[in-house]
């Protein structure tokens, strides 16, 4: 009987060896990565999604540049920060992946619709996404993504030759009656307008933070309940996928709202998150206010909120990638026990995203677990 027992916890050490795929949350140790490209980018076509994402003060520029091909000396500049960040992870001992270069500048069409151009293969993190052994390919609510998961097609016949699960949610026809035409600013305390409705199914990756068995999920302006009611069926009883209401006027993805980096502790944004008023099941996590953002903004053009900040990657339950001049956070953060590696980003975070976003952890060495 020992023996067999002995035999059975050998062959799941293997079995866990082998795993080519497998990330069940945001902290266990990072094996490989798959880290986003700067090349071949375009400034996203002007769309109401777009609009319902991005700052106020970025929308004429933008518009202006709707589509066109990213300037030189931002391509540049941004490869500069990511070549120190993928130093960084390959001397923590990381392998890290690439995405095809596939230029995203060239317009396409469906039947239903014509895109002036793509956008960018900067952001893995919102594709693509890996709940433990599988990866799925996300239904992008922004028409100019719609192509998007083919710079990651060889990485994902790699890794399903390997034995990874591989699938695919539904792909939205991403119909005008999905969009909400009319989608305006709201005023500070006035509720939330969406740029998506409910009559497909649409969801990015990056609203999901997971934590083993439990996922928590913020509705934005890229998923809708639809999309995220599909992912819950999907993924079945083995798991719990939790609402987290962001204050955010434009929310686009939970990971600058709530970041867990560790069993029982969350960065928030304190923006964005009200800790009183999350599911109750987090009620025994601690809630770790991110300080306020140093300003980084060096392009004319941002994309996201200043809430990057807290864009952080967890390359294990201490070690913690953050944005080289956000200082308060950095000290923040060694005060709470973690071990900060500061790393310049800020050139990056005009392709829309940080160390969270322009990373997809393939497999992270751990098991599935219940945190709560
Ligand atoms: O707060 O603007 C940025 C996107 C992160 N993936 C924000 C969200």
């Amino acid at each position: 009987m020992a023996t067999a027992e002995t035999e059975s916890t050998k062959q799941k050490e293997t079995k866990q060896k082998e795993l080519v795929v497998c990330s069940h949350n945001e902290w266990d140790p990072l094996e490989e990565v798959i880290v986003g490209r700067v090349s071949g980018g375009a400034v996203p076509p002007w769309h109401v999604t777009l609009q319902a994402a991005t700052p106020k003060e970025s929308w004429e520029l933008l518009k202006l540049l709707s589509g066109k091909p990213a300037p030189d000396a931002m391509v540049q500049a941004a490869q500069r920060d990511l070549d120190q960040f993928i130093h960084i992870l390959q001397s923590e001992g990381i392998t890290v992946r690439r995405p095809d270069p596939i230029p995203q500048t060239n317009p396409f069409s469906t039947p239903d619709w014509q895109a002036e151009s793509g956008y960018n293969v900067a952001n893995p993190r919102d594709g693509l996404l890996v709940v433990g052994e599988e990866i799925i390919e996300t239904p992008m609510a922004w028409r100019s993504r719609y192509f998007e998961v083919h710079a990651y097609r060889a990485l994902l016949h790699e890794y399903f030759q390997a034995g990874a699960q591989w699938t695919a949610a539904p792909k939205p026809q991403l119909a005008d009656s999905l969009y909400n035409e009319d989608w305006e600013l709201p005023e500070k305390g006035e509720p939330l307008q969406f740029a998506v409705n409910e009559s497909e199914c649409c969801f990015d990756a990056a609203d999901f933070a997971r934590c083993g068995r439990d996922l928590f999920v913020t509705r934005s302006n890229a998923t809708n309940q639809f999309g995220i009611e599909w992912l819950r069926r999907h993924l079945g009883e083995r798991y719990g996928v939790h609402e987290i209401k962001t204050q955010s006027r434009q929310p686009m993805h939970i990971d600058t709202t709530f970041v867990p980096l560790c069993p029982g502790k969350v960065l928030y944004s304190p923006d964005f998150l009200d800790p009183n008023n999350v599911p109750e099941i987090l009620k025994s996590w601690e809630f770790l206010p991110a300080p306020r953002p140093v300003n980084t903004m060096v392009q004319m053009i941002d994309l996201s909120s200043t809430w990057l900040s807290m864009n952080v990657l967890m390359l294990d339950e201490k070690r913690v990638v953050c944005e080289a001049s956000q200082e308060p956070l950095i000290e923040k953060l060694t005060e709470w026990g973690f071990e900060p590696i500061p790393c310049p980003y800020a050139n990056y975070y005009v392709y829309g995203g940080a160390f969270h976003c322009s990373t997809l952890d393939i497999r992270r060495r751990g098991s599935l677990q219940s945190y709560f």
